[in-house]
């Protein structure tokens, strides 16, 4: 890849020497309207400190989001930032929503300073937060597309001769830099469909297994990585931040009968469709479950939860293909930071959205795990059964454990009950195993509901 003198949206960064480490920049954040606590905490994520906000109430301006009599007044205050100013050592502008790259570009130079738009501090925090090598490439094409976008709007102006001096060889230069760029996204996106083809094989395999799966969704920082550990005891990374996860990890949650939980990257708003795009393998992979727990923060006051559950449910809902909608179950987490009531109109919100009793836990103090598991069997393998085991007639203890035992290879077991002529276990067990069972010793086993 060439070195691009990106300005907008990148500072003065080469594009090959992304500035990955922010902690400890300070920024002013402009924003049209007063609702800026999300977009806070996802720069305080990174560690930028907002050392001011610029709130301009309104509809943004189509050249430049602010008025441009408010940028100049801004870019006037930042020539006078010196020591003892509230602004000095700024070194980056935050701005609260998406922009088109004309704005960003306008923004940039009018300040001359580093500007971001919400896309371009989420492409950041991606970047800092991707681990894996398939996160990694779809971070890298999110972040390619977005340049590009500004990339286009420079090679336009160029070519209008609006704008000068970005890059030697004028108009051919642009042309070679923009052909460069897209012949990354390209490379990028083969390796990535590659990725998806064996991601797609291994879910093939697992289903020929027998093994169902269970899918996580929700809002970023609802806490699915924390469901997903209490559940499979897999220990993934938990941490107070958004997009702490940005790629799949499939974990066990039941040996017999075989469940397998899937934790992926969560929902946030106001995401352009291009950037969760670059996600959708990943997202994919917890989508095409057999059943679907969609979580929602009960300790989130209740105008939170309604946006953020209506973001989660149409992402979901239209990400789902038509054949393989999985049932979907609402499960309330954080409860033990929540009082009585506040749990109750929670309740009475998600009840909108699902058919199913949402199911309240906590992955901190323990409530509710034991029930959702319960919950999550039953809605995959039916209700527990039954296996009454007809003691020998000679009753040989020996003949009677083995039994038994081999019972438990297949069975989740819930409770036993000895009685008389028969020991009854009590458990889930997958319908393929139980004919297998009651084929294998037709005399000695048979399986009803509980009794
Ligand atoms: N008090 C309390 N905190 C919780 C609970 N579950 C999760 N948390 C906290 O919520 C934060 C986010 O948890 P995660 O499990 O990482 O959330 P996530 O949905 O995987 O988040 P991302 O991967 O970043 O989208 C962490 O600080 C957790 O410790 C809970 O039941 N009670
Ligand atoms: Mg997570």
């Amino acid at each position: 890849m060439p070195d691009v003198p990106l300005l907008a949206g990148m500072g003065g960064m080469n594009s090959s020497q992304y500035q990955t480490a922010h902690a400890g920049r300070r920024a002013i954040l402009l924003s049209r309207n007063d609702d800026t606590g999300e977009y806070e905490s996802l720069a305080s994520t990174l560690g930028i400190e907002i050392v001011d906000k610029i709130i301009q109430r309104g509809k943004p301006n189509p050249r430049s989001y602010l008025g441009s009599g408010k940028l100049q007044e801004i870019a006037e205050e930042m020539e006078m930032s010196g020591p003892g100013h509230l602004w000095h050592r700024v070194d980056l502008v935050l701005i609260h929503d998406n922009l088109k790259s004309s704005q960003l570009v306008n923004i940039n130079d009018a300040l001359t300073i580093e500007t971001w738009d919400r896309v371009r501090l989420l492409l950041e925090l991606f970047t800092r937060h991707a681990s894996s090598a398939e996160a990694r490439i779809q971070v890298r094409i999110a972040r390619l597309l977005a340049d590009r976008s500004i990339l286009r709007e420079l090679t336009n102006r160029e070519t209008m001769g609006e704008r000068l001096g970005y890059g030697a060889g004028g108009q051919t230069g642009w042309n070679n830099i923009m052909k460069a760029v897209g012949h990354e996204i390209t490379r990028l996106r083969r390796r990535l469909s590659k990725l998806d083809a064996s991601m797609s094989e291994r879910r093939r395999q697992r289903s020929r297994s027998g093994a169902l799966t269970v899918g996580l969704a929700g809002y970023t920082n609802v806490g699915k990585s924390s469901l997903f550990n209490a559940l499979s005891g897999k220990a993934v990374l938990i941490r107070d931040q958004v997009f702490s996860t940005l790629e799949t990890t499939v974990g066990r949650m039941e040996n017999k009968p075989r469940i397998l939980m899937v934790d992926t990257i969560g929902f946030i708003d106001n995401v352009p469709a291009e950037l969760l795009d670059s996600f959708s393998a990943t997202l994919q992979e917890s989508l095409s479950c057999d059943m679907l727990l969609l979580l929602v923060d009960a300790s989130n006051e209740p105008e939170e939860i309604r946006r953020k559950l209506a973001t989660s449910s149409r992402e979901v809902s239209g990400r789902i293909k038509a054949d393989s909608s999985p049932n979907t179950i609402v499960v309330l987490t954080k409860i033990d930071l929540c009082t009585a009531e506040q749990l109750q109109e929670a309740k009475e919100i998600v009840h909108y959205y699902s058919p199913f009793e949402a199911i309240p836990v906590s992955t901190m103090s323990g409530g509710g795990i034991e029930e959702l598991r319960s919950v999550i069997l039953t809605q995959l393998h039916g209700p527990p059964v039954q296996v009454n085991i007809i003691h020998p007639e000679e009753s040989s203890e020996i003949e009677l454990a083995a039994l038994v035992a081999r019972v438990h290879r297949d069975a989740l077991v819930i409770d036993i009950e000895v009685e008389k002529e028969l020991t009854k276990i009590y458990g889930w067990i997958d319908i393929a195993s139980q004919s297998r069972l009651t084929k294998e010793f037709p005399t000695q086993i048979n399986i009803t509901g509980k009794s």
